[in-house]
């Protein structure tokens, strides 16, 4: 196992969302100065009188309808796709790869910590805003807030974008060693490492100062020591033997923070971040003399690479020839693809405008092409004398499970066409 500290790096392109990589994101067309209505909250029981439900879910033991998520309302942009996603909960079937790594993740926490870590894994994942970005002390002009990188429910709703939204409440609540997981939700790009649900794991560990004064370090030093010695350990636990790395890096809820990168398909691929807990947080939540850390683990990253899932949209699929490879408890096993079809490129340009963005370009190709799209990607950028902004970009469409027709392919595309016309206003070339 390679372990080295290593320089920030991007890995293989411009991530858009994350804590550390949305400095090129930009608003689009829904702003913050769109009247926001202040209607209700989190994760409300279901009112009478509401409109009927569709398909009523029961998550974190709150019951949640379609039309308490996905809302003609300017404060909305939670499409049906992501609704659909909603209490499907991979993380809880014992026989998917999601489910396997999480049981796994939480026998090296029992073993290596006597069960001392209590753990939540059906926390709703419709929180408040202030959950989501204030009570983690991300800054009111932070990017992730931004409607581009996060689905609002309304303005004072979010669908959690990480599990870091459930710290404060569980300090609060007196928990000093916990570990949530969740799906997470989060308007992306769209290529084989990102989709726009996925799942997180979030660790969190409290030391008293008796656990550090003995040490001879300050508590924030033996924090991240313990921290990383933790980590390496899961990783070994997991991986064995796998070639990995730690990157410095910025988190508003930690500091210092980290990120770990894992060597998979010959690019560094990031896992998961970390650090130690802004003292704030401790201190607003309960515990006033102690120091903390924290990570969130990115599930399907790491099991793409235990499994050899070569496409996140894999774990999505109900094809049986996904589903039955996989064993509760059993985590050696290889993917063994079942379907090599090529995928089919389609190219299209536009003049963009003042408000365009890129993930909702990839917002209105999923609404249309679902997980047949597999990839957009910005083949060609130009600026004209008049000042005018071009962008090309190549739509890769492939199914998991069988081959697409030409004729389907062309409708999808021409559908692409006509929305992004549309609906992001560009004019097409
Ligand atoms: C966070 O979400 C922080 N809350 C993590 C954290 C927790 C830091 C506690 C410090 C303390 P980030 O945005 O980098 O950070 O996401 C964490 C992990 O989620 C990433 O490392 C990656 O493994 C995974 N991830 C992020 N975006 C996606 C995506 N679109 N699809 C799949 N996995 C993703
Ligand atoms: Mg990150």
């Amino acid at each position: 196992m390679a372990m080295s500290i290593a320089q920030f790096t991007f890995f293989s392109r411009a991530a858009s969302s994350s804590f550390l990589h949305r400095t090129n994101a930009r608003f689009n067309q829904f702003t913050f100065s769109t009247p926001f209505s202040t209607a209700a909250a989190t994760c409300t029981r279901k009112k009478n009188g509401r409109l009927p439900v569709m398909s009523a879910l029961e998550l974190g033991g709150v019951k949640i309808a379609r039309d308490d998520v996905v809302r003609d309302d300017p404060t909305n942009n939670v499409p049906d796709s992501i609704f659909s996603k909603l209490g499907m909960q991979l993380h809880k079937r014992n026989q998917h790869p999601i489910g396997i790594l999480k049981n796994a993740i939480y026998e090296y926490f029992d073993a290596n910590y006597s069960n001392k870590f209590d753990k939540f894994d059906d926390l709703c994942p419709l929180v408040s805003v202030k959950q989501n970005f204030d009570d983690v002390l991300v800054p009111a002009d932070h990017i992730s807030r931004s409607y581009n990188d996060t689905y609002y429910v309304d303005s004072q709703t979010v669908l959690r974008c990480h599990t870091s939204a459930h710290q404060a409440e569980l300090l609060r609540d007196g928990h000093t060693h916990f570990l949530v997981t969740g799906d997470v939700y989060r308007r992306d790009s769209i290529d084989s490492t990102h989709y726009p649900v996925f799942h997180q794991m979030e660790g969190f560990r409290v030391f008293s100062p008796k656990e550090w004064e003995a040490s001879g370090l300050d508590g924030t030093s033996y924090a991240a020591d313990d921290l990383k010695k933790c980590l390496e350990g899961l990783a070994r636990h997991l991986f064995g033997a796998v070639e990995m790395r730690w990157i410095d890096a910025y988190f508003p809820f930690t500091n210092p923070s980290f990120e770990l990168e894992i060597y998979f398909q010959e690019k560094w691929m990031e896992v998961l971040g970390c650090g130690v807990t802004e003292q704030e947080i401790l201190r607003n939540n309960g515990q006033l003399d102690s120091v903390a850390w924290a990570f969130g683990l990115g599930l399907e990253r790491l099991a793409m690479v235990l499994f050899d899932i070569p496409d996140i949209r894999l774990f999505w699929s109900n094809d049986e020839r996904f589903t039955s490879q996989f064993t509760k408890g059993k985590m050696g096993i290889k993917f063994k693809p079942f379907s090599k079809f090529p995928p089919c490129y389609k190219d299209m340009s536009f003049w963009i405008n003042e408000s365009f963005t890129e993930n909702n370009l990839c917002e209105v190709v999923r609404g249309v092409a679902g997980d047949l799209a597999e990839e957009v990607q910005l083949i060609d950028n130009f600026t004209n004398k008049k000042g005018m902004t071009s962008h090309c970009y190549r739509i890769a469409y492939r199914s998991m499970e069988r081959s697409l027709t030409d004729e389907e392919i062309n409708e999808l595309q021409r559908k692409v066409r006509e929305q992004v016309e549309t609906k992001l206003n560009v004019e097409l070339r």
